[in-house]
């Protein structure tokens, strides 16, 4: 039976990647945060009792931040693959921790690395890094693909920079079967909930419910190459299952604004907007609400507003992948359209705020579960 450890196994993508790996029969270990409350939302459904014979999905805490925690996971499992998912992944909020983000994000994969190295893993364990399509920042060639120069443009994507020239460097120095996959966007309902798109398909089904009155953005017109996270990790394991590691650009080679996947996550829930406005007086006013699935909402009522708070230091203004060589090389195809994925996110966040409502008109106090 392979082991693999996966690092961030409770984010959207560890959550995804814990299921593929268990459905494969490998023994899956993950590393959590020691957190006040639960942080444990994504993988509660494939918990396995500790106590029980033989449990295939165990859970370690630790930090990115601390080697001789990690050194100790790693000799205690001896896994087969590290998938280094952990991450401060919050562009804007780099802004804000920009040492603490260069800390989990940078060195942290150095630690990981580094451990690896010192516990004479480097021949049997396989490493994957979470790259990412912002290392293309200001980007300096459309669609981008492996060979595009990096121009990062965030403390995140800087330190994501070091992250994936320490991958190569220890795959060459050291002979470690170590690649980065090179990930554009990719979501489901499970994204944290302050990325822009899970930020606006919860924003506008509660919205529709009469839950909330208005959703603050900031760049309506960033344009991104949003995939379905489920599609991503499967990518992430073929690449350890190669004869040699690579690193490959995995995207959809479709691109969309902000402001067009408001509208299209409105349109889910039976809402047709038009834009008034320019720049920081943008506003999305209501046209029409069609079908049954937009009660709370009136009709003429502004219901998307731009907030300058939410503009970057510096912004990442146009992402699109070119992923022909992760097609050619590992088969890989998308299963998932944009339009489905879109819905997918939006019928979850509706099923919410539907029990939402139903819990707030009889009484119980849904504030905080809205935050
Ligand atoms: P999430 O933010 O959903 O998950 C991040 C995970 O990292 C969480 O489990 C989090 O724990 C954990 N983590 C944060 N800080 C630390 C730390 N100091 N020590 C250990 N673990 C830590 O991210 P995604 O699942 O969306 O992304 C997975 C990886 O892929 C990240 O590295 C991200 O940067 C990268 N990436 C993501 C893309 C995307 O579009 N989703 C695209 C390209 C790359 P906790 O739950 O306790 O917060
Ligand atoms: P990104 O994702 O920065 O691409 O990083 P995010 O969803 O945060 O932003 C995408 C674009 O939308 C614009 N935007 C807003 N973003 C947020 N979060 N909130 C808003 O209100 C808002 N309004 C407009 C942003 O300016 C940006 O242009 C994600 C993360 O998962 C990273 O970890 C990963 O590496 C990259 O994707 C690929």
């Amino acid at each position: 039976m392979k082991k693999a450890l996966i690092t961030g196994v409770t984010g959207q993508d560890g959550s995804y990647l814990a299921e593929l790996l268990l459905d494969k029969g490998y023994e899956v270990h993950g590393i959590k945060r020691r957190a006040s409350l639960f942080n444990t939302g994504r993988i509660d459904h494939i918990y396995q009792d500790p106590h029980a014979d033989n449990p295939r999905f165990i859970l370690h805490y630790g930090d990115l931040t601390d080697t001789s925690n990690l050194t100790r996971i790693l000799q205690q499992v001896q896994p087969d693959e590290v998938y280094n998912l952990g991450a401060m992944s919050h562009v804007a909020v780099s802004f804000e921790s920009p040492e603490y983000t260069a800390d989990v994000d940078a060195i942290g994969t150095l630690r990981l690395l580094e451990a690896i190295r010192f516990l004479g893993l480097e021949k049997k364990t396989r490493f994957y890094q979470a790259s990412t399509s912002e290392l293309y920042g200001l980007v300096q060639e459309t669609p981008q693909r492996e060979s595009t120069p990096f121009y990062p443009r965030s403390p995140y994507a800087v330190a994501k920079l070091y992250a994936y020239w320490i991958t190569v460097n220890y795959r060459e120095a050291y002979g470690m079967y170590a690649c980065n996959g090179i990930l554009f966007n990719h979501e489901s309902p499970r994204r944290g909930e302050t990325f822009v798109t899970r930020k606006i398909t919860r924003a506008l089904a509660n919205i529709s419910q009469g839950l909330e009155h208005q959703l603050f953005l900031g760049n309506l017109d960033a344009l991104r190459d949003w995939g379905h996270a489920r599609d991503y990790v499967h990518m992430q394991w073929l690449m350890l299952q190669q004869d040699k590691p690579e690193d490959f650009v995995i995207a959809t080679g479709r691109q969309y604004s902000v402001r067009r996947f408001v509208e299209i996550a409105a349109n889910e829930l039976g809402i047709e907007i038009t834009w008034q406005g320019q720049g920081v007086d943008e506003r999305g006013l209501v046209a029409s609400i069609h079908g049954d699935r937009a009660p709370g909402v009136v009709v003429g009522q502004p219901i998307v507003a731009v907030d300058p708070q939410y503009f970057r230091p510096t912004e990442v203004e146009t992402l699109l992948g070119d992923p022909s060589r992760a097609r050619e090389r590992l088969g890989w195809e998308p299963t998932t359209s944009f339009e489905a994925m879109v819905q997918e996110m939006v019928a979850h966040d509706l099923d919410t705020a539907r029990r939402h409502k139903l819990l707030a008109s009889h009484g119980y106090n849904v504030a905080l579960s809205l935050e």
